[in-house]
């Protein structure tokens, strides 16, 4: 059985660079939290993003749901607070096709995501090779969903858990299971108030994902872009997933 392991300890075992800057932003900024900004205008990502900057380790965009995304207008003030502010911006574009066809969407159509991100999500499905194209970036692989009727069983799991272990460019896996200390785990499918969404969303606390999962980061979305005050909650989730995080070494 292995130990959960801290941050500190982490930083020796996880050697992709992206992996060491979220480590020592975690450290430096006493944060697991990750927002996930899924809002549909410019407007409302760099107002979210000044909100919480402070109290995060990454910015997770779904860049696509943009209405008027634009470089200049979207990526660059974007670029400009992630500076500011200390945190990583992670687009979560689950690119779950052949190796060609996701470096042509990785580099290339309207939104450039190798230009920007900093770390990618991307399914397994596709097999090892597939995932070669993703250089100057850091992947977190998809291992396991959040959604209830998810296919990613036992099996399906291991299987992307053996990938995601052996490719140089992965660091990460997002899951609601333990997976090995080698890699970070990402925990989404958290919100303190809710159990569901009623499109098959499972919520668990904080508390489950650190002390249960032994998880790394947690990603909230709804739970404080929904809410009356983003600061404030972001705020109250931080502190919720560093208690968490300190409570299960
Ligand atoms: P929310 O906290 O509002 O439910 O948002 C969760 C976010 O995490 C969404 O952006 C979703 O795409 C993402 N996500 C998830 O919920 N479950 C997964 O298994 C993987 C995800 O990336």
């Amino acid at each position: 059985e292995e130990k959960r392991l801290s941050y500190e300890a982490k930083l020796d075992i996880c050697d992709h660079s992206v992996a060491q800057k979220l480590l020592q932003i975690a450290i430096e900024k006493k944060s697991n939290l990750i927002v996930s900004a899924d809002v549909t205008s410019t407007q409302e990502l760099l107002e979210l993003a000044e909100k919480v900057g402070p109290h995060i380790v990454a910015l997770k965009t779904h860049i696509d749901i943009l209405m008027d995304f634009d470089s200049d207008e979207t990526i660059l003030p974007l670029k400009d607070l992630a500076t500011k502010y200390n945190f990583l911006l992670m687009e979560d574009r689950k690119f779950a096709d052949i190796g060609n066809t996701q470096e042509l969407q990785f580099s290339y159509g309207t939104y450039k995501i190798s230009q920007w991100a900093d770390l990618v999500t991307a399914q397994v499905i596709a097999g090892y090779e597939s995932l070669d194209c993703f250089r100057n970036v850091g992947v977190v692989a998809i291992i396991g969903m959040s959604s209830n009727g998810t296919l990613t069983d036992a099996n399906y799991r291991e299987e992307a858990t053996k990938i995601a272990l052996s490719h140089p460019n992965v660091f990460g896996g997002v899951s609601q299971n333990k997976i090995p200390n080698e890699l970070l785990l990402f925990t989404p499918g958290i919100n303190l108030a809710d159990a569901g969404d009623g499109k098959g969303q499972q919520y668990n606390t904080p508390e489950h994902a650190f002390t249960q999962l032994e998880t790394d980061f947690i990603i909230v979305g709804r739970g404080i872009y929904r809410s009356d005050d983003a600061e404030k909650s972001a705020l109250s989730y931080k502190i919720a997933g560093w208690n968490a995080y300190e409570g299960s070494l």
